[in-house]
């Protein structure tokens, strides 16, 4: 996996006094809006969003760098209830270790679907710990949230509870203020330069699993992953100006998900490569020039 660790802190002499920092764990059922919000939050793309349940897989660092501290924001793969896999398993595993480490917890409901087992989960694993955690009424831009009183409701158990949009950015700057608080005072985690503990690999690989999903029909290939052969820089030619070459393989778990991906006379594929191509395009601000193959690897099945 290609996410690091925060480098050693290097405490920087200038900082204003009570300065703080910490990590703020983002959780919630599946689809709630986390890494949209996380992605607002940061003012870019950190981690991959689609309609399909369990998108994210991995617990991603997002750095706010504020005056007054640095929020280390903890996105987490959602609670999903489905026929206990050995995926959900281990992604429910992942967001609960995330859970053991933060400061503080943002619980993100989704107020315009109503409850259902998967808050029940991540009820469960709230309980688990005693952190705070601020209730946030996410979609916020939405007209109709029918479900806002069952979630007011349960405020009490709550520290703060707020509405907020990761479409629109409502509510956002309060909750960086009232994040802040809750942070013990300490030198930053990240150098100011840093957004994200994932690396160059990671986010491109993150990109085109985003477009597998999205392109994917109904039945989508969760158990696949991407690895990045190759990236590097293609001098101009007559025919092209100077591009960032990648290579990258789709793996998938077997033969049926490699047809589907593929498909009839390589359109999925291609829909997959050039919508890829164009996001890490405007992503990384340079040309780009996309090779995808899908490989069946056996072992991702189980
Ligand atoms: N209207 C509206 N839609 C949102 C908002 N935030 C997210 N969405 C949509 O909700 C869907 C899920 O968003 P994600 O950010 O991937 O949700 P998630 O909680 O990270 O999902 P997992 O990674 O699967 O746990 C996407 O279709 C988003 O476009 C919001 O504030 N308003
Ligand atoms: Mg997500």
């Amino acid at each position: 996996m290609n996410i690091q660790n925060p480098p050693p802190p290097t405490p920087p002499l200038d900082l204003p006094p009570g300065f703080r920092t910490g990590l703020a764990a983002l959780v919630g059922r599946t689809n709630a809006g986390k890494s949209t919000l996380l992605n607002t939050l940061i003012g870019r793309k950190i981690s991959i969003v689609t309609p399909k349940p369990q998108t994210t897989r991995d617990a991603l660092h997002g750095i706010i760098h504020h005056p007054r501290g640095q929020i280390v924001f903890v996105d987490t793969p959602g609670f999903f209830h489905t026929r206990g896999t050995r995926l959900v398993k281990q992604l429910h595993d992942r967001t609960r270790e995330a859970l053991s480490d933060v400061d503080v917890v943002l619980h993100l409901v989704d107020p315009s679907r109503a409850p259902g087992p998967e808050d029940t989960l991540v009820a469960q694993a709230l309980a688990e710990i005693s952190k705070p955690r601020i209730l946030c009424l996410g979609k916020a831009d939405l007209r109709e949230r029918p479900h806002r009183p069952h979630w007011l409701s349960l405020a009490p158990s709550y520290q703060h509870t707020l509405d907020v949009s990761g479409t629109t950015g409502t509510g956002l700057p309060e909750l960086v203020d009232l994040i802040i608080e809750f942070l013990p005072e300490a030198p930053p985690l990240y150098p100011p330069s840093d957004t994200t503990n994932s690396t160059r690999d990671f986010q491109i690989a993150e990109i085109i699993r985003e477009q597998v999903y999205l392109q994917a029909e109904d039945e989508v290939p969760y158990r696949s992953s991407v690895n990045i052969d190759r990236v590097e820089v293609m001098p101009a030619s007559a025919a092209h100006p100077e591009r960032l070459g990648i290579d990258a393989t789709v793996f998938v778990s077997d033969e049926r998900y490699q047809r589907m991906l593929i498909g009839r006379g390589a359109k999925r594929v291609k829909q997959i490569r050039e919508f890829s191509r164009r996001e890490l395009q405007r992503i990384l601000g340079r040309k780009v020039a996309l090779s995808i193959d899908i490989h069946v690897d056996p072992s991702l099945a189980g």
